[in-house]
């Protein structure tokens, strides 16, 4: 593929001069996509890393911004979904659906990425006091570009092997390849590493769960599994984490099981929105939308990675209370 066909994150075409110097005092690495560094224990790409200088610098929270962070391939796609809905919902009642932005609009294009190479981070907000925006950076790096403020942060992880074959579809659609064997064994061996995009994953997942345990009304940790598994109870405990829970009558109404409905992966990836159109990083927003299974690493992985994987993070996660 062609440097300027890849994703805008992948390219190493927005360095300035101050960030390729700061690179070559950073830990440098590769994976099977490319030119990694380490910065405050977290692997990125080079224009995401000029991203995240970015935001840390830059950004101007207020106390009022929810941002969601998740582990990539992790359901970022349905967390942002589920929250716009959320938040809409006093503004959206059955007679209105038409104007609901869900129904023209990716969720990835409502809530930015706060280090995205694009500068643009108050394109949308639900009401004029809350901002949304997400992130896959490490709790202690989105601490620092939030400078003290106290917004709240939704965190979503969800099993690394699933995960892991999500982005290998994903990767596999953007560019246009067959889903091998030999694109999977590199990632594999990437994320057992830890080298690898956002990685390690282990302290990803580590960073926020810790963060949620130390002030559990400034951080809401969630897993995909759990969603999937009970999405009503999930759903509620997010809109009380958020402030806006769902009234005695809202849910006698069914309110909580028409957001879902609405964020479902069916419902969603029908809409014409969600079949066209790309993402800043020049990504379909189709391909966001696969088969949103918990398991499906059992039809692309050996027993033996499975246990390597596991083993591993068995072993780093010893002694956290947490499993993932
Ligand atoms: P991102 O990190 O690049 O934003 P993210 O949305 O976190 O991607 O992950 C995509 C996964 O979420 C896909 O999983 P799969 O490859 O295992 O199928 C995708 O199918 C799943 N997904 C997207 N939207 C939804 C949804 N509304 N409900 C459940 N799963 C979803």
């Amino acid at each position: 593929m062609d440097h300027n066909e890849l994703p805008v994150n992948l390219r190493e075409d927005k360095i300035s001069e101050e960030t390729k110097k700061l690179i070559t005092s950073l830990p440098t690495d590769k994976d099977s996509q490319g030119n990694l560094c380490k910065y405050q224990g977290c692997w990125y790409y080079y224009n995401t890393f000029q991203a995240v200088i970015s935001f840390q610098k830059h950004f101007q929270p207020q106390d009022t911004d929810i941002i969601l962070a998740s582990t990539p391939k992790s359901g970022t796609t349905w967390l942002k979904a589920l929250t716009v809905a959320l938040l809409e919902r006093s503004k959206h009642h059955d007679d209105h659906p038409l104007n609901h932005p869900l129904l023209s609009n990716n969720p990835h294009a409502l809530v930015p990425l706060l280090e995205s190479s694009t500068p643009d981070l108050t394109m949308f907000s639900p009401s004029s006091s809350t901002r949304l925006f997400s992130t896959h950076m490490p709790f202690h790096t989105l601490k620092e570009g939030l400078k003290g403020s106290p917004c709240k942060v939704v965190f979503m992880c969800r099993n690394a092997k699933d995960a892991l074959i999500s982005r290998l579809h994903f990767r596999c659609k953007y560019e246009k390849i067959e889903v091998t064997r030999s694109v999977l064994e590199p990632m594999f061996e990437s994320l057992c590493r830890g080298v690898s995009f956002y990685g390690p994953i282990w302290d990803q997942v580590l960073s926020y769960w810790r963060g949620s345990l130390e002030d559990p009304s400034r951080v809401l940790f969630m897993k995909y599994e759990e969603m999937k598994e009970e999405p009503c109870v999930q759903l509620k405990r997010l809109a009380e984490f958020l402030g806006c829970p769902f009234t005695e009558e809202e849910e006698e109404s069914g309110g909580v099981n028409k957001i879902l409905e609405l964020c479902s992966l069916r419902s969603l990836s029908d809409l014409e929105a969600n079949k066209s159109g790309k993402t800043v990083n020049g990504v379909d927003y189709k391909f966001f939308f696969r088969k949103g299974e918990v398991g499906d690493w059992k039809n692309h992985l050996t027993p033996e990675m499975e246990s390597k994987i596991d083993t591993i993070i068995e072993e780093k996660l010893r002694g956290s209370g947490l499993s993932f």
